[in-house]
């Protein structure tokens, strides 16, 4: 089948029979009988097995849900009738009809034919004519709702196979699948969820309007049935589901430079100085594929980096850390020894005709560990670590893993010996590539915060990689549609992700990066990337104005790294993403499509320029060009941190901002922790934090979440929370802090900074001791303004 194409439901039989036998329902055709079990996984979360007579192979190979709810407790049919009941669900079945009604309301049915199948393809039909937004479905070009959309779940080397696309930004799919759709209708949200690793196609109402079509062309498919009511309820179950990204080193949530070409021992160093000269931070420089030998996975090329040990270190030194890329392709060549070491344990896939699989790729010939097989990922994960120790890097990026193969067909490629056909792991490579890299982390510090960052992935791959979104190109449409796509991926579980700042293919030009990065410098990810032979694209290369810009959208988010962090860890513990589309945060109608701005975390609105000024609506204000467009403010006030002051909200504002500015709104009831002190790099030690408090009308609540910021054993509780409330107390705003937890308290200083002249006058009660101050005037710099406040 081709991209594009999709299954026709006139050529599905659906069925005309059904018993209720033996804790199943079953439902029969002339060519088909479906058994269809239920089990309770969550109280809000329901799963529909539904195991089709034609799939001979009825193991399930989808590593998507986390190990302790792969079971779920098994729910029996009603006494006597063809209906589940769980606390998340109702659910009653028809020989070809399921009517869902959800425990918070929403109800979901499929047409007449609703569910059928022809071989093992199977496909269902939902009713969805009241539905007015589709949310998730992993990584995906094009806007935020995809109502009308299509959607392809097969990761695809995006460049290898739609040559030119990336000068277009509706291509699809791209190299992230995770089939779930979370559907808005008449103000409910739920979630569904077809666990199937092989191929699905999802069509959102593009063929037939009003229904939603779920296909899929082989195996057997779970159906899980998410509960809201709201997009973060959703969300949050489905992270429980499917887990979450750990919280990462805090150098990862840096500024990250990057470039195909970047070779010699020389060009780092002179990267390094550069960085410095022009005062720009950055946490990480990353070795693309040309410091290899010969594109050896696991070599360096001993010309150009005759001591990359030697060389890393140098760069720890200046807080730089460093990244290199590693492909799954392994050169076929007798004469290296990691091929040889591969060949010997049998750890590569292999075809249907019992040969290693070949593809063509970087190094040429080249063949493919066998991820899916413990044996092979034990294989990777001793390489990776030996490779990464002796090399003194920080981290892996795991490219090409969709799989690519160049012009040799990937489908030859089968797994686990030969035994599992392509596309049983398809999808999944990637992941399982994260999985072996991720254990070789594991296995070189279990307590050390891992980082790793991947381009194939599938449902969960958060639980062991970050994700960047591809290769895309330098032009303002693909700036426009990284928002969408960052936001949808983080609602499909991947909150750690982020596009190559300033465009991967092409030329970028002063103005573009510069907006890019005032859009990206809050992403969860943020990482300039860019390929070989086209305009160079570090910050220096656009002009001392442009690089001033840069400076600003960068060192705000270092100072705002605390931020970050603590969104970060919330994640962990919630689910909720980093980015987030406004209908998060206010569950209203009137934000279902909106996706040129983004709310990071749950206080900050970030509305940029995402026009050309030769296109954009400009006016001159005091001689100065100012670019043009609209902002939607959620009800209640909103602090605008250009102007200073605060502004009503519940209405859309006609907004203007020079080539300095970014528009940016803080929400009425916040505390932002924010890192005034110095660092170098990545070399940051937070333990001297400002709590930017912005009160108008409402009170503010923080949790900050506090531990060594290094290790792991956050995970088992060795963490802090301190809980910092803040409101107008007559002619003082008195903040009162509490912290808990097993750590020493106190580790951290906090000092209270008030905008919009909420008061002069500050107290802060810590462990009932109570301190008030005088605050003086002062400023606080944000991207394009020095923002006063009282401190
Ligand atoms: O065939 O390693 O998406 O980020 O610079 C291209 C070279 C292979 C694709 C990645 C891109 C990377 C490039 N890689």
């Amino acid at each position: 089948m081709l991209f594009g194409q999709k299954l026709h439901p006139l050529n599905f039989e659906y069925g005309r029979q059904i018993a209720v036998r033996k804790g199943a329902i079953e439902v029969a055709g002339r060519s088909f009988q479906a058994r269809i079990t239920c089990a309770e996984i969550t109280p809000h979360c329901t799963r529909l097995r539904f195991e089709n007579s034609h799939v001979a192979d009825s193991r399930n190979y989808s590593d998507a849900v986390v190990e302790p709810l792969r079971a779920g407790r098994a729910v029996a049919p009603q006494r006597g009738s063809p209906t589940f009941s769980t606390a998340a669900c109702t659910i009653e079945v028809g020989a070809a009809r399921l009517k869902i009604r959800l425990a918070s309301g929403a109800t979901l049915e499929t047409t007449e034919d609703g569910f059928g199948f022809n071989g093992e393809k199977a496909i269902f039909c939902f009713q969805t004519a009241t539905a007015t937004g589709y949310y998730g479905f992993g990584e995906r070009t094009k806007r935020f709702n995809k109502s009308g959309d299509s959607l392809d779940f097969y990761n695809v080397d995006v460049g290898a196979v739609f040559p030119h696309t990336f000068q277009r930004d509706d291509y699809d799919p791209a190299y992230v699948a995770i089939p779930l759709a979370i559907v808005r209708a008449g103000g409910h949200c739920f979630g569904l969820f077809m666990d199937n690793p092989e191929r699905l196609i999802f069509d959102v109402g593009q063929i037939a309007p009003g229904q939603l079509l779920c296909q899929s062309l082989g195996g057997n498919n779970d159906l899980y049935l998410l509960d809201g009511p709201t997009l973060r309820d959703v969300v949050r179950h489905f992270t429980t589901l499917t887990g979450r990204a750990e919280v990462p080193p805090l150098w990862s949530l840096g500024h990250h430079q990057c470039r195909w070409g970047y070779k010699t021992a020389a060009e780092f160093r002179a990267l390094k100085e550069n960085f410095r000269q022009c005062d720009i931070p950055v946490s990480a420089l990353w070795y693309d594929i040309d410091y290899m030998d010969e594109y050896r996975v696991f070599t360096w090329d001993r010309v150009d980096m005759p001591d990359p040990r030697k060389l890393n270190e140098e760069l720890r030194r200046a807080g730089i850390r460093s990244v290199a890329i590693v492909d799954p392709g392994v050169k076929l060549d007798p004469s290296y020894a990691i091929y040889e070491s591969g060949r010997k344990a049998d750890v590569f896939c292999k075809t249907a005709s019992g040969r290693d699989y070949v593809g063509r790729v970087w190094p040429g010939d080249s063949v493919f560990p066998d991820f899916p097989t413990p044996a092979a990922r034990d294989w990777w994960a001793g390489h990776l670590a030996t490779f990464i120790a002796e090399s003194g890097l920080d981290g892996a990026w795991l490219d090409m893993n969709d799989p690519a193969t160049g012009w040799s067909c990937p489908e030859d490629m089968c797994f686990e010996g030969g035994t599992a056909p392509h596309a049983k792991y398809h999808n999944q490579y990637g992941h399982f590539m994260a999985r072996a890299s991720r254990q070789a982390l594991e296995q070189l510090d279990p307590h050390a915060r891992p980082f790793l960052l991947t381009r194939g992935g599938c449902t969960g791959t958060q639980r062991y990689s970050a994700i960047w979104t591809g290769d895309n190109a330098s032009n303002w449409e693909h700036l426009r549609m990284s928002i969408p796509c960052t936001i949808n991926l983080g609602l499909s579980g991947v909150a750690f992700n982020g596009p190559d700042v300033g465009g991967f293919f092409g030329h970028t030009d002063e103005e573009l990066i510069t907006r890019w990065y005032q859009a990206g410098f809050l992403f969860p990810f943020l990482r300039n990337h860019s390929t070989n032979h086209t305009k160079e694209q570090e910050p220096w290369n656009f002009g001392p104005q442009c690089l001033a810009r840069i400076r600003d959208a960068v060192v705000t988010r270092y100072r705002l790294l605390p931020y970050l962090a603590n969104c970060f860890f919330a994640h962990h513990l919630t689910g909720d993403p980093i980015l987030r589309p406004l209908l998060y945060e206010f569950d209203d109608a009137a934000f279902e499509n909106l996706d040129d701005q983004f709310m990071v975390g749950a206080s900050i609105l970030v509305a940029p320029i995402l026009e050309c000024s030769a296109v954009c609506k400009s006016i001159f204000v005091d001689g100065v060009k100012r670019q043009q467009r609209y902002i939607t403010l959620p009800e209640g006030w909103w602090f605008d941190l250009l102007a200073g002051e605060w502004v009503a909200g519940g209405r859309t504002l006609l907004y203007s901002a020079c080539l300095d500015e970014v528009p940016l709104f803080i929400r009425d009831g916040s505390i932002l922790p924010y890192f005034p002190g110095k660092f170098q790099n990545s070399a940051m030690k937070l333990t001297r934090i400002e709590l930017h408090t912005f009160l108008k009308e409402r009170s503010a609540q923080l949790d900050y979440y506090i531990d060594d910021r290094e290790t792991r054993r956050y995970l088992t509780g060795e963490y802090n929370t301190a809980t910092i409330r803040a409101e107008i107390v007559g002619p003082e705003v008195a903040l009162h802090l509490a912290e808990t937890g097993p750590l020493p308290p106190g580790t951290v200083k906090f000092a209270p900074v008030l905008y919009g002249g909420a008061s002069a006058t500050a107290s802060l009660t810590q462990q009932g001791r109570r301190v008030t101050r005088q605050l003086a005037p002062a400023t606080r710099r944000w991207v394009g303004t020095d923002v006063a406040v009282r401190a």
